[in-house]
């Protein structure tokens, strides 16, 4: 019989419902699956709040007590959706307490931060995964797997950007994210470390940076409470306004340990770029181009192909490609942000039913932290900065 486990799920906003989906859909595609995640507990910052988030995303009980919640023998998972920062005290709780973790990106504010989480984590004995769920976009897959199975041969460079536009307006609210207190920094931490994820995935990890920060919009109206609404706000024009201190932009040129060089673009501003991933990847047999906007197809040019037929081919994923036994039955139908969820969280509950740590862990998240770190020093110092 599959293990039923427990999830208590801690923030009921935008990623509470991405993961509330997964629960329910993860064991529908991949079965059988690997355990039945039930959930059990959400928590959220009022009672209120937790009990419309129970109501909306399933879960039996509902509580405004994280710490009471994660202490709870009949938890299994602790699942960890609240903006930054609070990632940390709620990781080492629940690790003291024994609970597998998933901890949305990025791991934390703060490199010290992210390293007591991962030392309390591989202390504890228990499985940690970090949510950079683009690695799970299944054409994204199918890169690492030619990469790996050296049809591009040795890699030579990587170009990634992550464009979006929500924050591009002078009157979108300051929420969490422009708030270095509560998010650690802006495009940097948000969006960037999603990109430095994929590059340490794909090609290995990057020892040296050199960047740029730059902040565009200085002051934001007030959020008046509720929900993170990502840049929407109607009314906030006429709100009192508070200063910025996080990046807007970051870009940067990247080394990697193993030679490959590389560089790195993200930002919230870009009008007209909604949630454009792009990654290029040039080795000594074949190129990749990935773009997160047209999830379902993969380029890809062999060096070795024909002369007459040279070029890049679009391969579209489907059930020859990873995930794709779990997935949809045949090429095109439509990959989407939840499909990226769904394949996290049977990551999450293979690495947890086989015993072995999944990718990416804390330690993974720690790395891409200490990334992370370089380049906002690199912004300040105007130097290569050393990734340690
Ligand atoms: C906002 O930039 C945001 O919600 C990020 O925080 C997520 O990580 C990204 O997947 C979508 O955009």
């Amino acid at each position: 019989m599959t293990k039923v486990m427990n999830v208590a799920m801690i923030g009921g906003g935008f990623m509470g419902k991405a993961h509330a989906m997964a629960y329910a859909a993860m064991p529908m595609f991949f079965w059988p699956a690997p355990a039945i995640p039930h959930r059990k507990v959400v928590v959220d910052i009022t009672d209120g709040a937790a009990e419309e988030a129970r109501r909306r995303f399933g879960f039996d009980e509902a509580s405004s007590d994280w710490r009471s919640v994660v202490a709870r023998p009949d938890i299994d998972v602790v699942d960890i959706c609240t903006p930054n920062n609070v990632h940390a005290e709620i990781a080492i709780a629940a690790a003291k307490a024994g609970k597998h973790i998933i901890c949305e990106k990025p791991l934390a504010r703060t490199v010290e931060e992210a390293r007591a989480m991962t030392e309390a984590a591989k202390a504890a004995g228990i499985i940690h995964m970090v949510a950079f769920n683009y690695r799970r976009t299944p054409a994204v897959a199918l890169a690492k797997k030619y990469i790996d199975e050296g049809r591009i041969g040795r890699i030579l460079n990587f170009r990634g950007t992550y464009l979006q536009d929500w924050s591009a307006g002078e009157n979108g609210p300051l929420s969490w994210r422009f708030q270095k207190k509560i998010a650690g920094s802006g495009a940097v931490g948000d969006i960037g470390t999603h990109v430095v994820d994929l590059a340490h995935y794909l090609v290995g990890p990057i020892a040296e940076v050199i960047a740029m920060t730059k902040t565009y919009v200085t002051s934001r109206p007030m959020q008046q409470g509720g929900v993170d609404k990502l840049g929407a706000s109607e009314k906030s024009a006429d709100a009192e306004r508070a200063p910025v201190d996080v990046d807007d932009e970051v870009v940067s040129m990247l080394r990697f340990a193993g030679g490959a060089i590389g560089s790195l673009e993200a930002t919230r501003n870009a009008w007209g770029r909604n949630n454009f991933i792009t990654l290029e990847i040039h080795g000594t047999k074949g190129s990749i181009h990935f773009n997160y906007e047209r999830r379902d197809e993969l380029q890809v040019m062999f060096a070795d192909d024909p002369a007459d037929a040279r070029g890049f081919r679009t391969v579209y994923t489907g059930p020859a490609h990873p995930y794709g036994g779990g997935l949809w039955p045949i090429p095109g139908l439509g990959i989407g942000y939840s499909e990226t969820k769904i394949v996290e969280c049977f990551d999450l509950f293979s690495a947890i039913a086989s015993g072995k740590q999944p990718s990416p862990n804390f330690e993974d998240g720690l790395l891409t932290e200490l990334v992370a770190d370089a380049m906002l020093r690199s912004g300040e110092s105007g130097k290569w900065e050393r990734v340690e």
